[in-house]
């Protein structure tokens, strides 16, 4: 496939003030007729080139005048006309196939619904269409289909009229006086429940607001709703956005290939992020759940209102938005505690955010697929959802907010809309009107070397000295950075990358953990925030009466890792005593890091057990601590992922590390067993009554299921009777879930095996459920190759639901690292790309980069996985998105 490049941006000859789409809706063969308005931009008349895939054409028309096939020329994917006027109408009918499309992009069948993915590229697959996000048009789309096959007829923008026709057909016309990309339309038709409210916005307009999902699953929506309401609140009140539509709508779909997609008006969702009870969503869930209707919901302005120019400027409209609905999360969190729980709970959810970054971003950045934020070419822009456009991409907007301040940013965003509104810019435009925002407050100051963040691929390390002179109370502090070339940029000559601006917030600990007061200074949390803007930088602090215990990186204040040698013990002192939430949070995971590093190295030499001593302390501390609170404390005691743990890790073994982590579990399971009793108990009724999701009884939920996973790692004998009886008498599916995982711990394997079975009797008739109970044995570590496959084998597996995938097959790949990490593990990994391949290329790619860090293995794992690429690569046919992902593994 061709590779695409940034630089060959050109803008699109043709403008398309106007389209009209007429639907006969059908799932076997639905005929698209559009009527397509286009006016030359230029004096040269040029080719007019449409995408098109997947289709058949009926007829074409120009002006009125039927074309012959020598007046166009036909390609697989492309219909190129030469047009000879400046203005001119175009008629496309042709026809496409939904039940065939188990690719999911485009038009396609869920259920007995019809629904639409086109972004990025999804549009071209309904009709010939400049397909890109800088063309922007104003639709009207005219649905018709059978009336009691599919009742409900949505589509973006106003409901303009609904009539009823011959043979037992319907028809309903929307209009979208937005103007907006083909990447944003969307259409459903199906029958569905359905709950609504009406909102009111800041300006005193009121705006229906309706969630669509499966008949009879309308009790699971009010949380979606609720969700929707505060996102719509909140974009007034913190970004001063308001909903500019009349009407709103979410529609949940079980066959999707994202999250969720944010077309004009008509969101649709993954159902997994809008259905919820609490006998079907677990805490987890319903937080995710918010997070994703904030996200789709703040895509209206950020995004849709202004969209991106070409899709290298992705992140423009993604790093943004998972900025705002990671903000809006925090704000939820935080709403009506008091300051020291507010605190709490941010740290908390930044903690969550940072996890996330580490496990999937950091090794993404450091593999064969690392790009920068703004990626400098693609053959497949479906690759390029990624780790790093989106959470690396937040990271960098989230730094612009920590130079500028929140009043600076929100005015730079302000300044954003008024430059950009109904346009499709680049991310220099996003970049522009921020400095100009923060130049209009601070004339000196600038995002010049801020700006490279978009051209560099690579995580960048930061080294800290310190070097402190006790006679004259002096402490120089100097940070250097780096950042190697990584994937393709290993193969551009000269490649030359300058220093970048990185806010490193620090402060200063005395050896008793109490905080020094340093010079500049925030006089409440000690911290001081170094702008590292060169390759290395010197800092010096007078007046400091002690040699310091350093807290880097506080608030995790820019995506980078920290290099600087520090003594167990002064790690120990950080995680009792720092004052900033997430550096102690940090310290208490680096020093549990490295134990495991030490067990893993040990595990190879068949060693004793190394002496957790330390950790155990420093653990004791924390949970004495009557200040932190449960959601934090779950955090605090839980082992570093294994991901984030391989990543100090070379030769890799990721087996070891799994183990590693198995093992300290029951270690600290059996030492600290009184603790986690005394928290089972303390926690074990998180609501006083009913259910609910909030922030402050999920973290107790956390914490006590937390202590039953160490005492069921642990074998204590009151696990197995704490576990079942949490199982069976559970109001909520994350207490059921968490009594079901400790019961799958037992060395005996019966007790987990029943409640298994049961457990899938109960609620075999919710897919989301059933999802779940795959996922669980999925990535078990009693669960091998042989049991995966038999897993596949249940009547209730299939390939083609992405959600049904992802509980099996994916989470044996990416998260059994005990048990797909040999040979035979490898071997069905290649053969489950290549089998997903036929169906649904988006997420056989995704599946192919599962060991995207395979070159840092061990070698014998290493000769393993490339044989398995090499099995894939010569696979015939390959979808281009699973060929750019393989070829780039093994270059
Ligand atoms: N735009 C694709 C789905 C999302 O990021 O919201
Ligand atoms: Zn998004």
């Amino acid at each position: 496939a061709p590779t695409i490049h940034r630089r060959d941006y050109q803008a699109f000859p043709y403008l398309l003030p106007r389209t009209q789409l007429f639907f006969d809706l059908d799932a076997e063969r639905t005929r698209v007729h559009a009527i397509l308005e286009f006016e030359r931009v230029g004096d040269a008349a040029l080719p007019l080139v449409l995408n098109g895939e997947q289709l058949t054409l009926e007829s074409l028309l120009l002006n009125g005048q039927a074309l012959t096939t020598n007046d166009y020329q036909l390609t697989t994917e492309t219909l190129t006309l030469n047009p000879d006027s400046a203005r001119f109408t175009l008629e496309i009918t042709a026809f496409c196939g939904p039940q065939a499309n188990t690719a999911l992009m485009g038009l396609y069948v869920s259920g007995n619904s019809l629904f639409t993915q086109c972004e990025a590229e999804g549009f071209r697959r309904i009709t010939w269409f400049p397909d890109r996000p800088d063309v922007m048009s104003r639709y009207t789309v005219t649905l018709r289909a059978d009336k009691s096959r599919y009742p409900v007829l949505l589509s973006n923008g106003n409901l303009a009229g609904t009539r009823d026709l011959p043979d037992g057909r319907h028809e309903a016309v929307w209009e979208d006086p937005f103007p907006k990309p083909s990447y944003l339309f969307a259409l459903v038709a199906g029958t569905f429940d359905c709950r609504e409210t009406t909102v009111q916005t800041r300006s005193g307009r009121s705006a229906l607001l309706q969630i669509y999902s499966d008949p009879g699953t309308r009790p699971k929506t009010a949380w979606a709703l609720e969700c929707l309401k505060r996102s719509v609140a909140w974009d007034e009140t913190r970004f001063g956005l308001e909903l500019d539509l009349d009407r709103f709508m979410i529609v949940a779909a079980r066959d999707f290939n994202m999250g969720a997609m944010e077309n004009k008006g008509l969101n649709v969702f993954n159902s997994s992020y809008i259905l919820a009870d609490p006998d079907s969503a677990t805490d987890a869930s319903y937080e995710a759940i918010e997070s994703v209707i904030g996200h789709e919901y703040f895509h209206n302005w950020t995004g849709n209102r202004v969209t991106c120019r070409d899709w290298f400027q992705l992140s423009l409209k993604e790093g943004l938005t998972v900025f705002r609905d990671q903000e809006f999360s925090a704000d939820m969190m935080a709403h009506g505690l008091g300051p020291h729980e507010a605190a709490s709970a941010r740290a908390v959810k930044r903690i969550d955010d940072v996890a996330m970054l580490r496990v999937a971003q950091f090794p993404e950045d450091a593999g064969p697929m690392a790009h920068p934020i703004r990626p400098e070419s693609y053959q497949e822009i479906g690759n390029f959802y990624t780790a790093t456009i989106y959470e690396k991409g937040a990271e960098v907007i989230r730094m612009m907010h920590t130079l500028l301040g929140e009043e600076t940013f929100q005015a730079g965003i302000q300044e954003y809309f008024r430059r950009h509104d109904g346009q499709a810019v680049t991310c220099d435009d996003f970049v522009n009107a921020m400095e100009s925002a923060w130049q209009a407050r601070q004339p000196e100051r600038n995002l010049k070397v801020f700006r490279h963040w978009y051209e560099q691929a690579g995580t960048p390390l930061v080294q800290v000295h310190l070097n402190y002179d006790a006679a004259q109370q002096r402490c120089t502090i100097t940070l250097s950075q780096s950042n190697p070339p990584v994937g393709i940029e290993r193969q551009q000559q000269g490649l030359h990358k300058p220093a970048l601006h990185i806010p490193v917030a620090i402060g200063m600990l005395d050896k008793q953990g109490q905080t020094l007061a340093v010079p500049g200074a925030d006089s409440t949390t000690g911290t001081v925030m170094l702008e590292l803007t060169q390759t290395e930088q010197s800092w010096v602090f007078e007046h400091v009466p002690t040699a310091p215990v350093l807290s880097l990186l506080r608030g995790f204040s820019a995506p980078v890792r920290i290099a600087y040698e520090q003594a167990d013990a002064e790690l120990a002192l950080l995680a009792s005593h720092d004052t900033d939430p997430f550096a102690r949070w940090e310290a208490g995971q680096a020093l549990a890091a490295r134990q495991l590093l030490l067990l893993a190295a040990q595990h190879d030499a068949a060693q004793p057990a190394a002496d957790i001593t330390l950790l155990k302390h420093t653990w004791q501390t924390l949970i004495a601590d009557a200040s932190l609170t449960p959601a934090y404390l779950a955090r605090v005691l839980s082992l570093p992922p294994e991901k984030i743990v391989m990543a100090d890790m070379l030769p890799m073994n990721p087996a070891a590390v799994a183990q590693a982590r198995l093992q300290l579990r029951q270690q600290l399971g059996e030492q600290l067993a009184q603790e986690w009793l005394h928290i089972y108990h303390a926690h074990q009724h998180a609501d006083a009554g009913a259910y609910s999701p909030d922030a402050v009884s999920a973290g107790r939920r956390a914490l006590k299921n937390l202590a039953l996973s160490y005492l069921a790692a642990a074998q204590h004998p009151q696990a197995l009777t704490l576990a079942q009886t949490q199982y069976e008498q559970s109001d909520n599916l994350t207490d059921r879930m968490a009594g079901l995982a400790a019961l799958m711990q037992w060395k005996d394997p019966s007790p987990g095996q029943a409640a298994l079975t049961g457990f899938y009797d109960s609620w075999q008739g919710d897919p989301l459920i059933v999802d779940r109970w795959f996922a669980l044995q999925a990535s078990s570590p009693a669960t091998q190759v042989q049991d995966v496959r038999r897993l596949m084998q249940h009547p209730a597996f299939t390939l083609r639901t992405p959600n049904r995938a992802r509980a099996v097959v994916f989470q044996f790949c990416q998260n059994n690292l005990l048990n797909v990490h040999n040979p035979q593990g490898y071997a069905f990994w290649a053969e489950q790309v290549v089998t997903l391949d036929a169906i649904n290329p988006e997420i056989a790619a995704r599946l192919a980069r599962a060991f995207d860090n395979w070159a840092q293995y061990a070698p014998d794992l290493r000769d393993a996985v490339r044989q398995a690429l090499e099995s894939i690569r010569d696979h015939a046919p390959l979808s281009k998105n699973v060929a750019e992902i393989v070829n780039k593994a093994l270059q």
